[in-house]
């Protein structure tokens, strides 16, 4: 009978850890999908060419990463987010702006959300509005460093 509550309470306890641990894991996938993390290199490129952001989130954060060891004057990066027919005028007006402004024409209301501009073994994150984005539109993500689109860039999709 003794050993019978214990193999009953052992169970029970088995049990609860295993809802615990569920619950913990799918909390965690939960806050995953409304994130992503994009690498960025010294040889001028993205770890992604597209993106897919699920219109269940509320809000969406990029991280960015700078893998290589250049700084930020010589092979920066950043990462902006806007209309793909915007994309390009964008990235030539924040030519002008100048790497003091991350390479963005100071309140540049074509643009969704952009980072700053980091060099080698540096992050920077950037969090964004997805109820303001709709899934019948085409976005593009892109680097606005000067010369840096042409390569640094690919399509981010709401679904
Ligand atoms: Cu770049």
């Amino acid at each position: 009978m003794v050993l019978f509550y214990m193999f009953k309470m052992r169970s029970e306890a088995m049990k609860q850890m295993i809802l615990i641990a569920t619950t913990l894991f799918s909390g965690l996938a939960l806050a995953e999908d409304c994130a992503m993390t994009i690498d960025s290199t010294d040889t001028m490129q993205f770890s992604t060419s597209e993106m897919v952001v699920p219109a269940s989130c509320d809000s969406y954060t990029v991280t960015l990463k700078h893998t290589g060891t250049l700084p930020r004057n010589i092979m920066g990066h950043n990462w902006v987010l806007s209309k793909t027919a915007d994309a390009q005028a964008i990235a030539g007006d924040g030519v002008g702006a100048g790497l003091n402004n991350d390479y963005i024409k100071p309140g540049d209301g074509r643009v969704i959300a952009y980072t700053k501009v980091i060099g080698g073994g540096e992050e920077t994150s950037v969090t964004f509005d997805v109820n303001a984005l709709s899934a019948d539109e085409s976005y593009q993500f892109f680097c606005s460093f000067p010369g840096h689109i042409g390569v640094m860039k690919g399509a981010l999709k709401v679904q």
